[in-house]
């Protein structure tokens, strides 16, 4: 009987630790998420933790992230470090049954480490940015020692034992019946419960008033009509074939990749873009009306990203509607390379401190590189890029397409590496050749008899000239092209076959404009994108 007691009681105090731990962690961020929405949201403990760690991921693990998790693999992250932080709590609180001051020093750790994260960001404020963590662990620390002193144990008054106790008076700590005891912990821990939720949502609220400012200016933003407005698309670029993708990707559809863990919002009316650097003779800086009240161009460009892997879906289509950007770096003095210019690199800089870098020689070559505003009829969603962002087409993303930019510089490769670059990625990354079939889907299981095989090829800026489909390993036969857009455009194709019953492997390739053949050799995405053809295995029944 002794022994179940005993058993019972260890167990109890147990729970309670582990209770008195998540709540001083609980209690902590939800006091540096108050604290954050009064400093800075960007420096929230989970927000600069999540960020700090993407700036340390390898390419190959951001790019299996990015595989496996989608656009979820923000959340993934973002969950992991709460899991972590959740089970570190637990340790914390357990230690602390025996060491309290310690267990409280523990918690003070984290808060360090916090810090320490804000400060490593690229987009930090300086100090501002370290006081989310250390007030919320300062938080966190004082909750679980005053919550660790209310644990005694059930059966009776049992002094505490360990060095603490041995340091000095504990207030709580044994002496009073354990009833009150437990009734103390209870009261104490659910004060704080409350509290902190109280806290935290508190600063949830004042977070989302901060981005009002931004969604005000991006509503009230009127976009003017084109100086030069886009070709009409020809008629059938969008084939029928079911399971296609839509030739323009609606906004809300289009794919996203950024290192962003909260979307900046940028207030349109504050904003400024820099433009300075080497060779830069009339350095500048561009208000939104300053580019509004300029010839616009309208233009279709495919967007790609260097993780997309073959057949992957980090692609999509959309109708930008921005300054040209090249006229703008000359209005500044810039020349490119080719010209004499000094600078043979375009550095372009966002508010959350990314920096990709672009050939000046391909921004300038009389390409539509473009500072974009607008995005199918409407200003730049938020999560793609608002007010402005930069576009290259030919380019993969990280090399070219700049979201909520705010600085260009010009400068060298020799002298500067950018984000992805310093992460092993290619200093430059044209887009390479690709085919993808959209239908039918991997491990479909068609009728025999007439199938539709469909899908898109891209090589942006080189365009599309010929798309071949082989069946298992029959001959390469042509496929039917849609009319192509432009150049900087995907096309999509299609290939009416006659399936025979049984298993089939589909194979595509397509041939650009220069009348290069999509290479067969497989590479991986990293370090500048992905090759080798899509297939995909059908069972016709
Ligand atoms: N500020 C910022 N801009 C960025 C990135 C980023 O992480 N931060 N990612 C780049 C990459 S890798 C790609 S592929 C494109 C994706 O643009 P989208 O999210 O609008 O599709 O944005 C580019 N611009
Ligand atoms: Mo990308």
């Amino acid at each position: 009987m002794q022994g179940v007691s005993n058993f019972r009681t260890t167990f109890i105090r147990g729970l309670k630790g582990a209770a008195a731990g998540l709540l001083a962690g609980y209690t902590a961020l939800a006091v540096a998420e108050l604290v954050a929405s009064l400093a800075r949201p960007e420096a929230g403990p989970v927000t600069v933790v999540g960020g700090a760690a993407i700036d340390r991921t390898p390419a190959a693990v951001k790019d299996f992230a990015i595989r496996t998790f989608g656009e979820s693999d923000k959340l993934v992250l973002q969950l992991g470090i709460l899991a972590t932080l959740g089970l570190l709590a637990v340790a914390l609180g357990l230690l602390s049954l025996r060491y309290r001051r310690t267990g409280a020093a523990g918690v003070l750790l984290f808060g360090v480490i916090g810090a320490a994260a804000a400060l490593t960001r690229p987009d930090t404020q300086g100090p501002v940015d370290a006081l989310p963590s250390l007030v919320g662990a300062l938080a966190g620390a004082a909750i679980l020692y005053l919550l660790a002193g209310r644990i005694v144990s059930v059966a009776g008054p049992e002094p505490l034992a360990g060095p603490d106790t041995a340091a000095g008076p504990e207030p709580v700590a044994g002496g009073r019946q354990g009833r009150w005891s437990r009734r103390g912990f209870l009261a104490a821990a659910s004060v704080t419960a409350v509290a902190a939720t109280g806290l935290g949502a508190l600063g949830r609220t004042l977070s989302g008033r901060r981005g009002q400012g931004a969604v005000a200016s991006r509503e009230g933003l009127k976009l003017p009509a084109p100086a030069s407005p886009a070709p009409a698309l020809p008629a059938g670029v969008q084939l029928k074939a079911q399971g296609i993708s839509s030739f323009t990707t609606p906004n809300k559809d289009f794919y996203r990749v950024d290192t962003a863990l909260v979307v900046p919002k940028v207030d349109a009316d504050t904003w400024r873009l820099r433009i300075h650097g080497k060779g830069v003779a009339r350095p500048r800086t561009y208000t939104l009306q300053d580019l509004l009240e300029r010839p616009l161009i309208e233009r279709d460009i495919t967007l790609t990203c260097v993780s997309n892997e073959v057949g992957g879906p980090y692609i999509g289509h959309a109708r930008w509607l921005g300054v040209r950007l090249a006229d703008l770096l000359r209005e500044c003095g810039v020349k490119p390379p080719s010209k004499g210019g000094p600078a043979d690199q375009l550095v372009a800089r966002s508010v959350d401190g990314m920096a990709l870098g672009s050939p000046v020689e391909d921004v300038m070559d009389g390409r539509d590189a473009i500072l974009a505003v607008g995005m199918n009829g409407e200003p730049l969603p938020f999560d793609h890029g608002f007010p402005v962002r930069m576009l290259v087409p030919g380019l993969y993303g990280y090399v070219s397409a700049c979201k909520w930019i705010k600085d260009l510089e010009l400068t060298t490769f020799d002298a500067y590496d950018a984000y992805w670059v310093k992460r092993k990625w290619a200093r430059k990354a044209p887009i390479k050749t690709q085919a993808r079939i959209d239908t039918p889907k991997p491990f479909a299981r068609p009728a025999a008899g007439a199938v539709v095989v469909a899908g898109v090829a891209w090589a942006q800026h080189r365009g599309i000239d010929r798309v071949e489909v082989r069946i298992d390993d029959g001959p390469w036969q042509d496929a039917d092209l849609a009319p192509q857009a432009g150049i900087d455009t995907w096309r999509q194709w299609s290939f009416p076959w006659k399936a025979a019953a049984g298993g089939h492997t589909l194979t595509v390739r397509a041939t650009d404009g220069t009348g290069a053949v999509q290479t067969e050799e497989r590479a991986r995405t990293v370090p500048d994108g992905a090759s080798g053809w899509h297939s995909v295995f059908v069972t016709a029944g």
